[in-house]
């Protein structure tokens, strides 16, 4: 069992060895490069500063085996998730197990040189049924281990070069070793970490200063700042609420500090994961709650973990970690007493407040009331500004349909009649005008049609980003492109699919371009509707019959719509 106060396995795992620095940066220079992806570069800033300490680098085949399996090293130590190099065939084909690889950051950067001591091909249904207990896509883990993660995985120890760089919020970034000199500078011996990725408001601060209190203990608010949920709040605007929030606990008893970890959302595995890093980070304390770490529901609407796995979970293994566990007390807030109580000693009778997370999205969105018990006012106006109402938002209108369906001619009426509103920028992304600039070397392809859907969506998305107004209307025939585009951009605004509903013979009869023509005779190959596919989207915010509609009539159906959906006033 490690004791209180240790690093977990006994001491910190620091892998930078400042005096070989030049050295293995020479070395690297005949070394096969790995690019790290996002998620890789904020696994091995924990590896490298300690935070998954007893790890010294990536684990092997049979590290990993046992993790997965047994929720433990082989040596034994209780470890819930795997943290493999995943790579590609092509990479993987081009090293051996004792080879070196330099591992760089995505401009190139040395971080590590990884000995590479263990290749394999995982068994990703194992892994995904055992660490995240599911194989549905709808967990972010899951998908990502599917869709997004290498087929093989490398392992073996790694020599630390340097720290990926931030740019970000440097002040509150520490070390594992930084913060426990800081602790231990403070004289702070008792410490309850608080693990968040969302905002936090009243709620969070009463509850956190009240597990703080009961402990007799200083706290620690350690907000994620690595991935976390997709569509999560951005951590730039979160920090600025830790920042305000921060004022409000009494001085000298609170400390705040950012941590790169890439969150799978495991739930009860996660749960441990977190322990871990808060004692490698010098804390006696974790606050575990309900739905710690929690993915949301799957694709049948239940929830992937019941509400107090995580709890129980690390009660079975809170001895061996090392770290106690402070169970979540749910706070409320009571009107009558116009504070908030923990549930068990609020008195029958009495009126408890609550804004759900749904409610307040809503009220963000629509620019409603939020009330000063639920939040601090310097806390909404950080969330306004990330979440501003609809009616501010940037968004994309984005027309799908055959060639000649009139999906050109709409959006140049729709375009104009939103520069006479004025309130935002406004740009079209119309399919030919996008062929001539944005794509000019693209054919018509499966391949290639996508490539040009995804750019159309990725400058859209910019569009979108700054609160502008993006119009496109391309054929964009495939489904899977259409829902990766609107993935892309509804994080950033709002995304109203249209289709331009307008039958094949009609659209083959108006022939302006004479291109139906050409494709019957077989002149153009790989034509919509002719020779290739078109799929009719299943659920688009709204369809336009154009045979008996004109264009100035679409495009005021748009407007309608985009009323109706609160994007203009
Ligand atoms: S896609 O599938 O979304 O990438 O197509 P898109 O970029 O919108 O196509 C733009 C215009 O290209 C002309 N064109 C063709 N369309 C479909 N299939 C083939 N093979 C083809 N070759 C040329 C056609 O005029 C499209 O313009 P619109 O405005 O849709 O008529």
């Amino acid at each position: 069992m490690s004791k209180l106060n240790e690093p977990y396995g006994g001491e910190l795992k620091q892998l930078i060895k400042p005096n070989e620095k030049l050295e293995l940066i020479e070395s690297s220079k005949i070394l096969r490069d790995w690019d790290l992806t996002p998620r890789q570069i904020l696994d091995i800033e924990l590896l490298l500063n300690g935070a998954f300490s007893p790890l010294s680098g990536f684990m092997t085949e049979s590290e990993y085996d046992s993790v997965v399996e047994k929720l433990c090293l082989p040596c034994g130590t209780i470890w819930p998730i795997p943290i493999a190099l995943d790579v590609d065939e092509n990479f993987v084909s081009s090293v051996e197990e004792g080879d070196s690889i330099a591992l760089r950051d995505q401009e190139g950067v040395l971080l590590a040189i990884l000995e590479i001591s263990s290749k394999w091909q995982p068994n990703k249904h194992k892994e995904a049924e055992h660490v995240f207990g599911s194989n549905d896509t709808k967990h972010p883990a899951v998908n990502y281990l599917f869709n997004q993660a290498g087929d093989y995985y490398l392992g073996g120890k790694i020599k630390g070069v340097e720290l990926p760089t931030h740019y970000d919020y440097k002040a509150l970034r520490n070390t594992p070793k930084q913060l426990r000199e800081k602790f231990n500078k403070l004289g702070w011996q008792k410490i309850v970490a608080f693990q968040t990725r969302n905002p936090m408001h009243r709620a969070h601060q009463e509850l956190t200063f009240r597990a703080a209190k009961n402990e007799e203990a200083n706290l620690l608010i350690h907000p994620v700042v690595g991935m976390t949920k997709p569509g999560d709040i951005d951590h730039y605007s979160r920090v600025r609420c830790y920042e305000h929030i921060l004022d409000h606990y009494p001085e000298q008893t609170t400390d705040l500090s950012l941590l790169p970890l890439a969150m799978r959302m495991a739930g009860p595995r996660e749960a441990l994961l977190h322990a871990i890093i808060r004692k490698n980070y010098g804390c006696s304390h974790i606050i575990i709650g309900r739905d710690h770490a929690g993915p949301g529901k799957n694709s049948k609407g239940d929830d992937f973990y019941g509400p107090y796995d995580a709890q129980e979970l690390f009660k079975e293994h809170e001895e061996a970690l090392g770290i106690k566990m402070v169970p979540f007390q749910m706070v409320s807030y009571v009107q009558e007493k116009a504070e908030y109580l923990p549930n068990n000693e609020i008195d029958e009778g009495m009126t408890v407040l609550n804004i759900s997370g749904t409610e307040l999205r809503r009220r963000l969105r629509e620019g409603l009331e939020i009330p000063g018990w639920y939040s601090y006012p310097e806390v909404i106006k950080e969330l306004r500004k990330t979440k501003p109402a609809r009616s501010k938002q940037g968004f994309t209108v984005f027309f799908t349909g055959l060639s000649g369906s009139g999906k050109s001619t709409i959006a140049n009426a729709l375009l104009v009649k939103l520069l006479e509103m004025g309130d935002r920028p406004v740009t079209l992304l119309d399919g030919d005008i996008v062929r001539k600039n944005l794509s000019s070397e693209l054919g018509f392809s499966k391949e290639h049609r996508n490539l040009n859907i995804e750019r159309i969506g990725f400058v859209a998305s910019e569009i979108t980003k700054n609160g502008g107004i993006a119009i496109c209307a391309p054929i964009a025939p495939y489904t899977q492109t259409r829902a990766t585009v609107r993935e892309l951009i509804k994080e950033h605004g709002g995304f109203i699919e249209i289709f331009v509903s307008t039958p094949l013979e009609e659209c083959e009869r108006r022939d302006r371009k004479g291109l139906y023509a050409k494709a019957r005779a077989g002149i153009i190959k790989e034509f919509t509707g002719i020779s290739d596919p078109y799929e009719t989207p299943k659920s688009p915010e709204l369809v336009i019959e154009t045979m008996d509609t004109t264009p100035d009539n679409a495009a005021h159906k748009v407007i309608l719509k985009l009323e109706q959906l609160g994007y203009i006033k």
